[in-house]
């Protein structure tokens, strides 16, 4: 409650370095925002570092953050061989870390996820019913990043699962034009497969990747092909309403919320209690036919979709008084 005693190390403004491999596309915009809102809120301020997709550069980021001093530390992506030693100074100084989407195991760290095989499962197994078990699929992938070599490994034993679905082709790149480069690359696998029916899937496991392929479908005039992604954003959800639009299923969870858990999560560092070493929130399977005609955003997909959001995840008593105290 909001009479809770706030420890005295959150009890000032803190600061927080959230070291990012990339910050293009609405997932890790709306994921700014959300740690931006929750440091806000507890009267801190967080700076954000961006690597443009360079770990090194990430790397030296880190140390930065390490040398100015910072009480805490995010860390959105990334890998741990480009990190660990940058976090195992860090905790030896006592800044405490919280990771989202790496796969950094140092002890003392807690790292959060959202739960990717999940997220992949339950997007795949909707394009498996959809589909019947059997046809041609189109996979969009690409390795070095720790949630989509997360969901490879559920995409590789939905290919075991079902033997009557097979991949016809695969490509995929992530720059700071991923949705463009998807669509350019769908457009040469439909120049490759021009016959109707000859592709019925397509598996996007992010939404740049989703956003790119739908394009290409739409302008080519294969609206027979479905898409099934991953992520949402008020832009996704614009695409996945828009009529006859082949982007029919997303798995997510809100990223504004991921943000707001790891913030927490790192608060309740700082003041001193445990957390645990891993966290996973629980993503919901979004379906365009789940959805009302009207369109929808983000703020309201709750009211569509069951089991949508986790607000209050990592939420000790204190935070509410501290967020009182700072809201006047
Ligand atoms: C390149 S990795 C992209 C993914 O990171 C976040 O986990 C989002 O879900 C996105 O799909």
């Amino acid at each position: 409650g909001s009479d809770a005693e706030i420890p005295a190390a959150v009890d000032q403004p803190l600061k927080i370095a959230a070291i990012m491999e990339f910050s293009t596309g609405t997932f890790a915009s709306q994921y700014v925002s959300g740690l931006e809102a929750q440091v806000e809120k507890f009267g801190g301020e967080v700076q954000i570092y961006n690597a443009n997709n360079d770990l090194s550069q990430m790397a030296n980021h880190l140390q930065t953050a390490i040398n100015q001093g910072v009480d805490g530390i995010l860390i959105d992506h990334g890998r741990a061989e480009a990190l660990n030693q940058g976090v195992e100074e860090a905790l030896e100084k006592g800044i405490p870390v919280v990771t989202f989407d790496n796969d950094i195991t140092a002890e003392g760290v807690t790292a959060i996820s959202q739960d990717d095989y999940s997220l992949a499962w339950g997007t795949l197994k909707q394009l498996a019913q959809d589909i019947d078990g059997e046809g041609n699929i189109v996979y969009v992938w690409a390795g070095g990043f720790t949630p989509l070599e997360r969901r490879n490994v559920i995409y590789e034993a939905f290919l075991e699962h079902y033997p009557n679905i097979e991949e016809v082709a695969r490509f995929g790149s992530v720059s700071n034009n991923t949705a463009l480069d998807s669509q350019n690359q769908m457009e040469a696998v439909l120049k490759k497969y021009p016959e109707e029916g000859s592709i019925d899937a397509v598996f996007a496991p992010y939404d740049e990747f989703a956003k790119g392929v739908t394009r290409a479908i739409q302008q080519a005039g294969r609206d027979e092909i479905k898409v099934y992604g991953i992520d949402l954003s008020d832009e996704d959800l614009q695409i996945m309403q828009a009529e006859n639009s082949p982007w029919v299923t997303t798995a997510a969870t809100d990223p504004a919320e991921v943000a707001g858990v790891q913030v927490r999560f790192l608060y309740q560092k700082i003041a001193g209690e445990e957390t645990p070493s891993i966290y996973a929130l629980d993503p919901s399977v979004v379906n365009v036919s789940d959805l009302p005609d009207e369109p929808v955003t983000m703020a309201d997909v709750g009211q569509h979709i069951e089991g949508w959001g986790s607000p209050n995840v990592a939420r000790s008593p204190w935070m509410d008084a501290l967020e009182a105290k700072n809201a006047q």
